[in-house]
């Protein structure tokens, strides 16, 4: 499945974007061949609209107004001009208040092991809402790669999403104050506006190259 590029963004050029598949297991995933890049957060944070910004694909990755939408591993691939591919990973949604506890505990395991266990994970990009800051499962889930992965073999940076919807004077100290609490980098970002996407690419890149730009 492919779809028309958006017009008028910046960033590298995306050639070509499609979903691969969405799987409900790590050992399920496709063969660890390309660079792959993970995204993670709240339910209804933004993920899906974050990749679809990042693709230049409107609809491709599913969003939805209704949390919980994302209810496996979904697998994108993405060429860009210069020839380089990477797989996008859109991981489920945690946080979200209305599914059984029995369907959260295996959300949050295939999680858990999809992050630890993926060779070809080289960064994880965990969303926050600018508005809401880090939260409690937040922390976990970093907490939890500090101990799953060495930082060389997995980047991960906290993305302060919607920022579109926080008065424009307001949307640095929103940003700061989350920088604040993160011992990663923070990246302001809105599927709205496409403020951030540069800097994610740039990121993206980055870690695919394992380059230490962290100081
Ligand atoms: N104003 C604004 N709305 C956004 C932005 N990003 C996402 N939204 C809206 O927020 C809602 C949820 O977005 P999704 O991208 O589906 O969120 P998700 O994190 O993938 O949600 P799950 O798959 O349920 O975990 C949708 O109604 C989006 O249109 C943003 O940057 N600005
Ligand atoms: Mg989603």
């Amino acid at each position: 499945m492919s779809s028309a590029p958006q017009k008028d963004q910046i960033g590298p050029k995306v050639l070509d974007a499609s979903f691969v598949l969405g799987v409900p297991a790590v050992a399920k995933m496709p063969p660890p061949t390309l660079t792959e890049v993970a995204f993670a957060g709240r339910s209804n944070v933004g993920k899906s609209s974050l990749l679809n910004t990042l693709m230049q694909r409107s609809g491709l990755a599913r969003t939805s107004g209704t949390p919980g939408c994302t209810r496996a591993l979904n697998v994108f691939q993405v060429k860009l001009s210069d020839d380089k591919q990477f797989h996008f990973v859109d991981l489920p949604g945690y946080g979200y208040a209305k599914v059984s506890k029995a369907e959260k505990i295996s959300w949050g395991a295939m999680i858990e092991d999809y992050l630890r266990e993926r060779p070809s994970l080289r960064a994880l990009f965990l969303l926050v809402d600018a508005r809401r800051g880090i939260e409690e499962d937040d922390l976990q889930l970093l907490d939890f790669m500090a101990v799953a992965r060495p930082k060389e073999s997995c980047r991960v940076h906290v993305v302060a999403t919607k920022l579109d919807k926080i008065v424009r004077a307001k949307q640095k100290p929103a940003v700061e104050a989350i920088k604040n609490m993160a011992k990663v980098p923070v990246i302001g970002f809105s599927s709205e506006t496409g403020a951030g996407r540069d800097e994610l690419w740039r990121r993206i890149e980055k870690a695919a190259q394992h380059v230490d730009d962290d100081a």
